[in-house]
């Protein structure tokens, strides 16, 4: 089989960021899966790949490359023959407004957002554990302020970037997805250019198909 090959698990929040961008340029790929409960993660072959031992990596012969949002650049580059350009490099403006909301992305709404995601679904589901309301509480007012900072955003220009689709908008689709899936989803009815948004970008054909792959489809 030809093309990358992905090592992690479609159910992996970063993993889905890369498989995303995959699937987005319609890449060739191979997803090796790396079993984290196992600890797999962890060991010698896998630290090799990732030498923090955290999924997921990226092989494209001798190249070898970790952090979900590095690879993701790393594809759309490579497959920017497919006419899917997500990051806008021939536009100075545009491809420095695509680098600011997804700094916005991994600085603001990363932090705001992951905690009420591990606190509601991993931690009950997956470690047998009881949430921690107030780390759920203090989150939410949190990811409540940065929503209201990308909902003035989304009523100026249809995408985070301007009015075009981006590796910015793309990149906010695995935790979002999964905080759809916990009782904490209807934060957004408040927010409604974020809720457009948010519809908009999920109806595309590469979410759907990753989104399968995830928990709680
Ligand atoms: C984070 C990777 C990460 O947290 C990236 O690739 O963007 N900044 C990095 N991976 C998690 C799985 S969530 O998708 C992971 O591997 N956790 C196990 C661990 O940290 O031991």
């Amino acid at each position: 089989m030809g093309g990358v090959i992905v090592y992690g698990s479609p159910i992996s929040t970063c993993t889905a960021r890369v498989l995303l961008c995959l699937e987005e340029v319609g890449a060739e790929y191979q997803l090796v899966p790396i079993n984290m409960p196992i600890g797999e993660h962890k060991s010698p072959p896998h630290l090799a790949r990732n030498p923090f031992g955290q999924i997921p990596a990226l092989e494209d012969g001798d190249l070898v490359l970790f952090e979900s949002r590095a690879i993701s650049k790393y594809v759309l580059r490579k497959y920017k023959e497919s006419g899917t350009d997500l990051l806008k490099e021939g536009n100075l403006a545009e491809s420095a407004m695509v680098e600011v909301w997804l700094e916005a992305e991994s600085q603001q709404y990363n932090p705001a957002i992951s905690p009420i995601v591990y606190q509601s679904l991993v931690v009950p589901k997956m470690r047998g554990g009881a949430p921690d309301q107030a780390i759920i509480d203090s989150s939410l007012e949190k990811f409540k302020k940065v929503l209201e900072v990308y909902e003035a955003r989304l009523s100026k220009s249809k995408y985070l970037a301007g009015d075009f689709f981006s590796l910015a908008d793309l990149s906010h689709f695995p935790y979002t997805r999964y905080l759809m899936v916990t009782p904490y989803a209807s934060v957004f009815e408040s927010y409604p250019h974020v809720k457009a948004w948010w519809e908009d970008i999920t109806s595309r054909p590469a979410f759907k198909k990753v989104s399968a792959g995830m928990l709680g489809s």
